[in-house]
């Protein structure tokens, strides 16, 4: 299997809110070259540069005001006098939720935000622009008739909605790579997540619309992040009522319910007929993960893999968390191993 990889992702290294203080991000430059490591290690496949793409392409999963948003928060952070990583402290909760940009960096921050855990440093911009690009030239391989590839994204995207980030997430690159698919000609496209946590900023870009299936499992949002979507009752709106799927799993969860889950939801993708299918591939459901809550081996990973594979679609993985550094390499690579070893 062919991987996109980008030694950008490096310009991306900040400090996340958590439990009270401000500590460095599990979300590291480690994590991304760990399983650059591995895909060289067990000889996978060619490992690719990213190509440039046009803002565009990242437009069309998001709003305008927000891409601009992300391309100047750190000058418009920096010019204010602060030096440290911009985090957001305020935010625009249930009544005070007015559609309106505040005109100073502080305010942007919260309104753009969903938590204080995606910090803007001085090279964020450039790694997530980056990522974006990673998953769109990993995707034009498998429209140009590639069964599937790897885009090895850094940061993560499964969090980033239409106009907010969160969970170590801006540009959310599973939904840009399906955007692309669209507008390649496509007319029905899947986007399964197997993060350990729920695909919420995905589920947002897609939530009314019919052309593409989402699907996750996750963590039950009742005791798990991101706490305020991912529930079983979440199936679309409008037009896109039946085209969201959520499966949320109790902590704990080993392989036999996974498995389960993970079937329903390959049924419902292949009932929608999908061209394509776009895998938000997060091995934070790893048992050793350190902020997660199940219990999937090693082994567990490649019969992942494998399961995914049976769905029979030119598939596109996208690398989203997994935070036990020392194993990520092992267990994402268990996958695309699981899935080209069964096609
Ligand atoms: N105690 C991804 O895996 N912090 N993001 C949760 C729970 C945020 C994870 C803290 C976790 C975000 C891409
Ligand atoms: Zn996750």
């Amino acid at each position: 299997m062919l991987t996109v990889f980008s030694p950008k992702h490096r310009l991306h290294h900040g400090s996340e809110l958590k439990d009270g203080a401000v500590k460095p991000s599990f979300e590291n430059p480690q994590r991304a070259d760990t399983v650059l490591a591995r895909v060289q290690n067990t000889a996978l496949g060619e490992v690719i540069a990213e190509q440039e793409y046009d803002r565009a392409c990242y437009v069309a999963a998001h709003s305008e005001r927000y891409v601009s948003f992300l391309e100047n928060a750190w000058s418009e952070w920096t010019a204010t006098g602060k030096t440290h990583d911009a985090l957001p402290l305020v935010w625009p909760v249930r009544d005070l939720a007015i559609d309106r940009e505040p005109g100073f960096i502080d305010g942007k921050l919260g309104f753009y935000a969903m938590d204080a855990g995606s910090p803007i440093t001085g090279g964020t911009w450039e790694a997530v622009r980056s990522s974006a690009n990673v998953a769109l030239t990993g995707m034009d391989r498998v429209i140009a008739g590639a069964d599937s590839a790897f885009a090895l994204c850094r940061p993560p995207g499964h969090h980033a909605a239409r106009e907010y980030m969160g969970g170590y997430c801006y540009l959310n690159n599973a939904a840009i790579a399906a955007e692309r698919c669209l507008s390649r000609g496509a007319k029905r496209v899947a986007v399964l997540d197997v993060d350990f946590h729920h695909g919420n900023g995905t589920q947002n870009i897609f939530y009314d619309r019919p052309d593409v299936f989402f699907a996750s499992i996750h963590g039950d949002p009742h005791v798990s992040y991101p706490y305020f979507s991912g529930y079983a009752h979440e199936t679309g709106s409008g037009a896109g009522v039946g085209f969201t799927a959520n499966y949320p799993l109790q902590k704990g969860t080993t392989w036999d319910h996974y498995s389960a889950a993970l079937q329903n939801a390959l049924e419902r993708i292949v009932t929608h007929q999908a061209e394509f299918l776009v895998v938000s591939l997060g091995v934070d459901t790893f048992e050793d993960d350190p902020i997660s809550h199940f219990r999937l081996t090693s082994e567990d990973f490649l019969r992942l893999g494998a399961q995914i594979a049976s769905a029979g679609i030119p598939a596109l993985f996208v690398m989203e968390g997994g935070y036990m550094v020392d194993e990520i390499g092992i267990n994402a690579v268990n996958t695309l191993q699981g899935f080209e070893n069964n096609r």
